[in-house]
């Protein structure tokens, strides 16, 4: 049993190593295509912030999605793209003094330290917009009109917008907005935040892949998408309270201070630890029954269950 770990454990890790590359080589492709006539200093902004060393877990889901669905990996490259753009405009934004005001993000200055708050949102409105003309441009027309609808669903109001509107007022910091307190007003926060993301990825690959709509592997993998999401942020959470910022890459320990809504804080660490180990268990079981084919989910999901940052 130990032996079989150590191996899906070396094996996950070299399929993050091959997505990794793979998602950096296609960043900077179509970063270099769509930024002629550009101007240079939208452009420096754009590229210190989406080529900075982030995981690449979201383009890595696209793939691995893809892969499950039948599909080759390079199919699934624009919509990586095009996520992990979403998901830089968000940490662009997310790090403002308007809403988290932070200075460290993946282990480099944020983008409005670096560049000034202006063109830190400008930079953000842009990988917004650009993701869109990626998936425009990287499909052909059917996949790419389902593919901008997942997308705009897991990034606007009813995803990640909407999450972040929840989240800031469990601070008190929407007028107007009833304030969550409970974990079912966090799960839902979260749901949002970041798992409606999590979802759009997973099935922006399965489109890539041409993957029957609401056939089993959709199916499989939007229950998993529910359950990683979750468990994402509720390890999240405990490493904010667990970690340095050495390790993380960003600065920790805000969230107590912020009295945010936090799992940690709402049950307590070992449950919050229980809590992620249940959803882990749940994810794996959602895509138990596409075989080998979603063998790394399943390698990826306990691997991120262990993640330092
Ligand atoms: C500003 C519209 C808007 C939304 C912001 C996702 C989000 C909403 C804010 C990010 C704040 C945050 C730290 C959320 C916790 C989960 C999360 C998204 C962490 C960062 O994602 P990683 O760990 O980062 O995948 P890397 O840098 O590796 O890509």
């Amino acid at each position: 049993m130990r032996i079989q770990a150590i191996e899906a454990e070396s094996e996950i890790r070299a399929t993050l190593h091959g997505c990794r590359e793979l998602a950096d080589r296609a960043l900077g492709h179509w970063l270099a295509r769509k930024s002629v006539g550009l101007p240079q200093s939208l452009v420096r902004a754009v590229s210190y912030s989406l080529l900075a060393p982030g995981k690449r877990l979201r383009p890595t889901l696209v793939m691995l999605a893809c892969e499950a669905a039948g599909g080759q990996r390079d199919l699934a490259l624009p919509a990586a793209v095009a996520v992990e753009m979403i998901h830089t405009y968000s940490l662009i934004h997310d790090d403002l003094p308007a809403m988290d005001d932070d200075d460290l993000r993946r282990g480099l200055p944020t983008c409005h330290k670096k560049f000034g708050e202006a063109l830190a949102i400008l930079a953000g409105d842009e990988l917004l917009t650009l993701a869109f003309e990626v998936l425009a441009e990287g499909y052909p027309p059917a996949i790419a009109a389902v593919s901008v609808g997942e997308l705009a669903r897991g990034a606007g109001g009813s995803g990640m917008v909407g999450g972040q509107v929840l989240d800031l007022a469990a601070e008190g910091r929407i007028p107007g907005e009833a304030r969550p307190t409970t974990a079912a007003d966090l799960e839902a926060i979260h749901r949002r935040k970041t798992g409606e993301l999590f979802v759009a990825s997973l099935r922006l690959g399965a489109h890539a892949a041409g993957a029957e709509p609401n056939g089993k592997v959709l199916n499989a993998l939007d229950a998993y998408g529910r359950k990683f999401g979750l468990m994402f942020q509720v390890h999240n959470d405990l490493l904010d309270v667990e970690s340095d910022s050495d390790t993380a890459g960003k600065r920790v320990g805000k969230d107590a201070a912020r009295g945010k809504l936090t799992y940690p804080g709402l049950l307590g660490i070992d449950e919050s630890r229980r809590l992620a180990r249940q959803l882990c268990d749940e994810a794996v079981t959602s895509v138990a029954g596409l075989g080998d084919a979603g063998k790394p989910l399943i390698d990826l999901a306990r691997y991120v269950m262990d993640r330092k940052r």
